[in-house]
């Protein structure tokens, strides 16, 4: 309050109040200023960079505009605010987007003109902000797009890692990680070095009677890290609405150095603890779907949660209300369990600094939080060792121990005979050492738990939480399928697809109810649209061929089908089964006569992903796909037959070029272990068919899609159980055409063999968990009914015609309306009438 500007002074700030630039003459005025002014340059030193530089910083002052109406719009409200916590968000690019969301690329595409510059190559200049692995990150980056552009008062609260998801290389095909150092000029974040919190860690719990005889207990000692709050604006589409993503990075809390040890001629170490202290905030963890169970993760998780529940809590306690209304002012979404600890820590603060008895405490907390789950795979859940938890965090353990107690006391009540049930469901695993169970204790602490998919949903619930059905009720356990954003997935990435659908649907409408893509259905049979939708695949083909050229110098063909899987290479997504597959097709094409190879649909086969570092067999994979590369494509007998492509380094900008260009992709996990795929949703928005099995959202997709227009084949979730127990105590046979590829392998057709055995080995001699052999056949089956379909141009155009006409259930908008209503309680607060300044459609 005492930062306010009192009354009468108040005239002169609305007078001179910061407006965004509405005009193209207004908006080269900004980039000329930021140039000449903010980079100290001028027109004889002006480069692209500098260019992408001045014209990020003046649409960076137009967001924030109308991010400070936003956020005082809010306060003014006093509603109901949802936070979304998570260690990911892999936004991408801001700039284009930025550009599209405030309706502003057209104004900025003729003010760089008239300046010099072409649009296209001063987007290019930006660094993705890749601040995540996969699909849990895109997807929380894809749910801040709908938060604003549905006019939600939301925030996201994540970690500012100094390193994003890494670089990476191929080197004589084999993935190298390079660091991603990202922050040296990043105009989209504002630091606000008064917004710190001072975070404990170690140390010791101390219990007494405060002066009234009550039990207090109070965690003293240890080290103290500063968060530091950096502030990132996030646009809505068509609303002015601007919403916060919060990051926090990790700073020594002494100031610079310690000076004790600096006086006392200690100074390397007083620079060593300071390196400590930064070290937290560093580098993202690069695992998809793993966990590793590292202390510095743990630190992250505690250090990210207790900085973000110190601000939403001191934002609740400035509208002086009731504890018991917190529920009704804060929502908090745990993205998967890495912010669980926000239970614990929440648990904490009404107990031992706000004095609330435990269950008015708990009774908030549990009605706090929702959790949503994003894998069934067992490596990946949770767990930490209880040793190390009770060094770093050891009220928290306490904590964490009262209660899985009052839980397993509520449980034996209820299941008074099931004696097994109490240690099956204990947040503490009772073994060797003991291990906290992260998912059991967000189940706990949150009023609503969702899966990602309706399968995954069912998965959870039959499955790894089936006794905590049983314990809360089937109520507790719901489903929101996954979405992603028009604005990025169609508008941005494919700027033509997105012009004609508008031209047929009557404008942008659908790009905010993206069910208008119904209209579509009417052209399915006219001519001179399909003309048109296959002029602008055959251009997005043209445009990654080159692509392709300029980075492997592989010249492909943008006639022949584009077959792409990009997506993070794990074996439960089985791009071993993909690229068996194309040797497969290798050797058929081998053994066919002249005549035979013309009848034949060329294609090219596209990969592209990250290996986790520590993932060996996955960068075996990558080295089998590049050796195969490297094979196929200089043999004379084949030609424009077929192409084996792997694209470094994918990434959200990629993606954005990828995505577009594809005929077919492929979704190919093992029944029952995606639990949504989002990319999946991404290729047929933009006009691309899919082959994949019925796993996660491809199920709903056949739903939506019909089908006809989906390429599905393998195994049902239902039967991998058997199936595997059938490898391993039933005799094993490799299916016959896959056997054939073992051998070409085997031989050393694609290199040294011994470095491709333990690819093989898993699955001709270790139970091939992932089911390879086991799909193997309806895959190549499925994959010749994709080459014949693709012989018929026409029919095949409708079908993708009529896919895109139904994927408006998949806009992240349908999703996040969703949590809106069946786990946050929360409503949009639109913008006043009138309030749009400097809205341009
Ligand atoms: C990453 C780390 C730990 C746990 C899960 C993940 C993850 O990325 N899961 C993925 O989440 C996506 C968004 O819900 C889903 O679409 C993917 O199927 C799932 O693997």
């Amino acid at each position: 309050v005492e930062a306010s500007i009192p009354e009468p002074q108040r005239e002169a700030w609305k007078k001179y109040a910061a407006h965004g630039f509405k005009t193209k003459e207004d908006f080269e005025k900004e980039v000329v200023r930021h140039v000449e002014t903010t980079l100290a340059r001028s027109m004889f030193n002006c480069d692209e960079g500098a260019a992408y530089s001045a014209a990020s910083l003046a649409f960076r002052d137009r967001l924030i505009t109308e991010w400070n109406r936003t956020q005082q719009r809010q306060t003014f409200s006093d509603g109901k605010r949802v936070y979304y916590l998570s260690l990911e968000f892999l936004m991408g690019r801001a700039l284009d987007n930025a550009m599209l969301n405030v309706g502003m690329k057209d104004v900025a595409r003729g003010g760089l003109a008239d300046l010099g510059f072409r649009i296209e190559d001063i987007i290019d200049q930006e660094h993705d902000a890749a601040l995540g692995n996969g699909g849990l990150g895109r997807l929380a980056a894809c749910f801040l797009d709908s938060l604003a552009s549905l006019n939600y008062p939301a925030w996201g609260y994540g970690l500012r890692y100094r390193y994003g998801i890494f670089k990476q290389e191929i080197v004589d095909g084999y993935q190298v990680e390079v660091p991603d150092y990202w922050l040296d000029f990043n105009p989209w974040e504002f630091p606000r070095h008064d917004v710190t919190v001072d975070i404990q860690f170690y140390g010791n719990v101390r219990k007494y009677q405060d002066s009234q005889g009550k039990q207090q207990v109070s965690w003293e000692g240890g080290e103290i890290v500063k968060a530091v709050a950096f502030d990132v604006p996030i646009p809505g589409f068509d609303t002015p609405a601007t919403n916060n993503l919060r990051l926090w990075s990790s700073k020594a809390a002494s100031g610079e150095f310690d000076f004790q040890k600096f006086n006392s001629g200690d100074y390397e170490s007083s620079v060593a603890d300071q390196q400590r202290a930064e070290t937290i905030s560093a580098v993202l963890y690069p695992n998809d779907n793993l966990d590793r169970g590292k202390e510095l993760r743990l630190k992250q998780q505690y250090f990210w949660v207790a900085a973000s529940l110190y601000d939403i809590v001191r934002r609740f306690k400035k509208s002086k209300r009731a504890w018991s209304e917190f529920p009704d002012q804060v929502a908090i979404q745990l993205n998967d369990t890495h912010p669980t600890l926000a239970v614990v820590e929440l648990q904490r603060i009404l107990l031992d600094l706000e004095g609330l008895e435990w269950d008015e405490a708990w009774s908030i907390v549990s009605q706090t939080f929702g959790y949503t789950n994003h894998t069934v795979l067992p490596e990946a859940l949770e767990k930490w060792s209880v040793p190390l938890f009770q060094n770093l965090l050891p009220r928290h353990l306490q904590i964490i121990y009262e209660i899985n107690l009052y839980f397993l006391q509520t449980v034996e009540r209820k299941f008074p005979k099931e004696r097994d049930l109490l240690a099956r469901v204990s947040i503490i695993e009772e073994s060797q050492p003991k291990m906290v169970r992260m998912a059991y204790l967000a189940i706990v602490g949150s009023h609503k738990v969702n899966g990602v998919a309706e399968l995954h949903s069912d998965l959870i619930k039959t499955t790894i939480f089936k006794d905590f059905v049983k314990i809360f009720g089937p109520d507790k356990f719901t489903n929101v399928t996954n979405g992603i954003t028009p604005r990025r997935w169609l508008h941005q990435a494919n700027p033509r697809l997105s012009e004609l659908i508008a031209s047929k649907t009557g404008g942008i409408g659908f790009l905010k109810d993206l069910n208008l893509l119904n209209e579509l259905e009417k052209y399915v049979d006219d001519k001179e649209f399909k003309k048109e939708w296959a002029e602008i695949k055959y251009a997005n083909k043209v445009r990654l061929a080159k692509h392709i050229k300029t980075t492997t110098d592989v010249t492909v063909n943008p006639s022949a089908l584009f077959d792409i899987q990009v997506k993070r290479i794990h074996e439960y997504k089985r791009q071993q089964m993909n690229i068996f597959g194309v040797i497969h097709r290798y050797l058929t094409i081998k053994n066919m006569t002249p005549e035979e190879r013309k009848k034949l649909a060329p294609r090219v086969s596209i990969f592209g992903g990250k290996a986790a570092p520590g993932y060996w067999m996955a960068k075996t994979i990558i080295h089998l796909i590049n050796n195969v590369g490297a094979v196929v494509n200089k043999d004379p007998d084949v030609g424009d037959l077929l192409k084996v492509i792997f694209l470094e380094d994918y990434n959200v900008s990629k993606a954005e070029i990828i995505i577009p260009a594809s005929d077919i992709s492929e979704h190919i996990s093992t029944a029952g272990t995606e639990a949504s795929g989002t990319s999946n949703m991404k290729f047929v928005l933009n006009g691309g068919l899919i082959i994949g099995t019925c796993d996660g959202a491809n199920i709903e997709i056949t739903r939506e899609i019909g089908e006809d227009n989906i390429f599905l084949f393998g195994n049902l979730a239902e039967d991998v159980e058997d199936l595997r127990h059938s490898h391993t105590y039933g005799s094993h046979t490799i299916d016959s055409d896959l056997a054939k590829v073992f051998e070409e392998i085997k031989k050393g057709t694609f290199g040294d063999a011994g470095a491709f055995s333990a690819l093989v080995g898993a699955i001709e001699d270790h139970g091939d968990y992932y089911l390879v052999s086991d799909d193997f056949n309806t895959y190549l089956h499925t994959q010749a009914l994709v080459d014949e379909a693709y012989k018929n141009q026409d029919e095949w155009i409708s079908k993708c015609i009529t896919s895109v006409a139904r994927m408006g259930f998949f806009s992240s908008d349908r999703c996040i309306n969703e949590y809106a209503e069946s786990i946050w309680n929360v409503e949009p607060l639109a913008p006043e009438n009138g309030d749009t300044s400097g809205l341009q459609k």
